[in-house]
């Protein structure tokens, strides 16, 4: 049965207004880079929680909302999560990465070394639910790839424009991180972001965008 409806209509610009919002927000969001050197300065759990909400009003397959927000501040548990990570990440930098990737990341100047794990007030693991069991029965996700990346950008949107700095860190095989936080088998880590304030010393890579017209067709 559908769901019944309600009226929906949003704050209306002129055209000029929309203008100067679309560029101070991409004034904005131009600054966000992926942060590998963080301060250890705390940030309070409830502003965790409220940018996970922001990324919780993401659209999903069928509003399945086919994702699981775990946040972990306790030192311990981040420990673990680097030891974990490290131990993956050598295995790929090392013996399982090919040539070409390695050359794509010289710029970029990563390694196996993750510090920052140890270091950042949060480290928040998205995982993606393929399944639920809803009393007792099995409910199917759909799109939740699709939808975790939806929900991610949003994360991500949501931390810079409060003044968190974020990485989005896949260190593969990510299997260790259900392990290590108890989740369930129906539930897959997505995507595992750092979120905190940049270290003092915070340096990023001097590496440029392509330019939107490189990224556009205009119809055929
Ligand atoms: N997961 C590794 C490697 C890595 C892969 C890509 I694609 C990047 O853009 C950056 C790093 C790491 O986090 O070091």
């Amino acid at each position: 049965m559908p769901a019944p409806t309600k009226p929906y209509s949003l704050p209306q610009f002129s055209e000029d207004e929309m203008r100067t919002r679309a560029d101070n927000l991409h004034a904005e969001l131009k600054q966000r880079r992926s942060c590998r050197y963080f301060s250890d300065k705390p940030v309070p759990r409830d502003i965790i929680e409220r940018v996970i909400a922001v990324a919780n009003t993401a659209p999903s397959g069928a509003n399945r909302q086919p994702w699981r927000f775990v946040a972990i501040d306790n030192p311990d548990i981040k420990h673990e999560i680097r030891i974990a990570a490290e131990k993956e990440e050598y295995e790929s930098y090392h013996n399982r990465m090919p040539q070409d990737w390695l050359d794509a990341l010289e710029p970029i100047g990563t390694d196996e070394h993750k510090p920052f794990l140890d270091i950042v007030p949060w480290i928040v693991v998205l995982f993606r639910v393929d399944w639920e069991l809803v009393d007792g029965e099995k409910v199917k996700s759909y799109y939740p790839i699709e939808s975790c990346g939806l929900a991610a950008g949003m994360f991500l949107t949501a931390c810079h424009r409060v003044g968190l700095a974020t990485l989005t860190h896949t260190p593969s095989p990510m299997r260790f991180l259900r392990e290590i936080l108890n989740r369930p088998e129906n539930e897959k880590p997505f995507l595992l972001i750092p979120v905190g304030y940049p270290a003092d010393d915070c340096t990023v890579p001097d590496i440029p965008k392509k330019p939107v017209d490189q990224v556009i067709q205009w119809n055929r």
